[in-house]
């Protein structure tokens, strides 16, 4: 098997935690080609997909005008290490799309913007301690790895080996959705805190979207102590909304860190924000940053090209069908007798086996059933449908999840319901 194959080169046979399925058991499946919102594994079955490539993939597998793109740069130049023209038309998008963002810095992947966004917030403000949410996950750099959701939350790691005790220690963990935490957090360090950073819904424990008010509140409360607040919008970029939550919930923050999307299923990430924060990253402030393939021109003609076809239509089909198929699932859970949570927001879903609605907090997803999630993802994946290896992942839907799609999902569920 391709696994044992992976297991003697690779550790865990994987490149990235989730995918080794630890969240749900059993082997992972080694995927070969994807076209619209079908996947193909490595022996030739085809399975309709949800993980969506963890968010990047939202115009289908192989899209044609992302394909294009990609081959006609393929045809010019791989890199080049120096500026392109390419790139400013890309930032000029993110800049145009993106309400806060008035500069943006191209990287190559959602951990490289994380870890940038700390560093420029702690070289802005002079300030060293940092705000983050049990349960969000914002990559790996040692900062923001405390009480993280995604692969830590699946394999059940709280704080991972290897990061110093004295980085650790600046990060402070507060709980998701709880104003008060945050109050109280600035009244006992006031001016100490460079920045808050928070996913504003967050997707790496399930779907979490923020309770009303509680953007506002942070917001309000990072600007009265002069702290940064940042959005990690990696996830939420381009798929909640055009403008990203940020549009969505009309809360303005000073840094906003994205990726996926904006690759168009290629390597990226970006940091953007403020002018006059941004104007501190090197050369033409202190704060250092660099990156060979940052600006890659493959990931940024693949990015151009997928937010040129994200027009309103396309949020709005968005809208309709993650409502539907939230809306169908949970009356087949009510069907079969199960007790399923349901929470969305435009392009992402999550299950909550045996837990009850509203799911506002990382408790009541850690006190889901996520043994009956595993069960459920098999059952799916036999009937070909492949959601996300954990129970703490989200699903993504996209354009490419149209009506006839989205109805073979729902037949998959009906049976899966009733054999698990
Ligand atoms: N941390 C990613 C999802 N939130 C998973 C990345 C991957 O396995 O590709």
């Amino acid at each position: 098997m391709l696994i044992d194959r992976a297991r003697r080169t690779i550790p865990g046979g994987v490149n990235s935690p989730v995918r080794a399925f630890k969240g749900v058991g059993g082997d992972p499946v080694f995927f070969k080609s994807g076209d619209g919102a079908w996947l193909e594994d490595a022996d030739g079955n085809r399975c309709i997909d949800y993980v969506c490539s963890w968010g990047p993939v939202m115009l289908g597998h192989r899209n044609a005008k992302v394909v294009a793109a990609i081959k006609a740069q393929a045809d010019l130049a791989l890199g080049f290490g120096a500026p392109t023209e390419l790139e400013i038309d890309l930032a000029e998008r993110i800049v145009s799309m993106v309400p806060s963002v008035e500069k943006v810095r191209l990287m190559n992947s959602g951990t490289e913007a994380t870890m940038t966004a700390v560093r420029l917030a702690r070289g802005f403000t002079g300030r060293d301690l940092i705000v983050k949410f049990e349960g969000c996950y914002h990559g790996h750099s040692d900062a923001l790895l405390t009480k993280a959701g995604s692969g830590l939350l699946t394999l059940g790691i709280p704080n991972s080996p290897g990061v110093p005790q004295a980085v650790a220690a600046q990060t402070l963990t507060l709980p998701f959705n709880d104003a008060e935490a945050v109050r109280k957090a600035y009244a006992a360090y006031p001016q100490r805190i460079a920045g808050l950073i928070l996913e504003p819904v967050a997707g790496n424990m399930g779907c979490i979207p923020p309770q009303p008010g509680f953007l506002e509140t942070v917001r309000q409360i990072t600007q009265a102590d002069g702290s940064l607040l940042i959005f990690d919008e990696v996830m939420t970029g381009f798929r909640v909304a055009r403008g990203g939550a940020q549009a969505r919930y009309g809360v303005m923050p000073d840094l906003t860190t994205l990726g996926k999307i904006i690759g168009g299923g290629l390597p990226v990430g970006a940091l953007g924000g403020r002018r006059e924060v941004m104007d501190r990253l090197a050369p033409e402030g202190d704060v250092y940053q660099a990156g060979t393939l940052s600006g890659n021109p493959l990931a940024v003609a693949a990015g151009i090209a997928t937010l040129d076809a994200l027009d309103e239509e396309v949020y709005a089909s968005l809208a309709v069908n993650t409502d539907l198929i939230t809306r169908e699932l949970q009356a087949l859970g009510r069907k079969h007798g199960r007790r399923i949570a349901i929470n969305q927001v435009c392009g992402m879903f999550s299950l909550f086996f045996d837990a009850a609605a509203p799911i506002t907090a990382f408790e009541q997803v850690a006190n889901a059933n996520s043994d009956a999630y595993a069960r459920f993802f098999h059952a799916m994946l036999q009937r070909g449908v492949y959601l996300a290896p954990s129970a703490f992942e989200v699903g993504f839907i996209g354009v490419q999840h149209t009506q006839d799609i989205i109805d073979a999902t729902l037949a998959a569920a009906d049976g899966a319901l009733a054999a698990i």
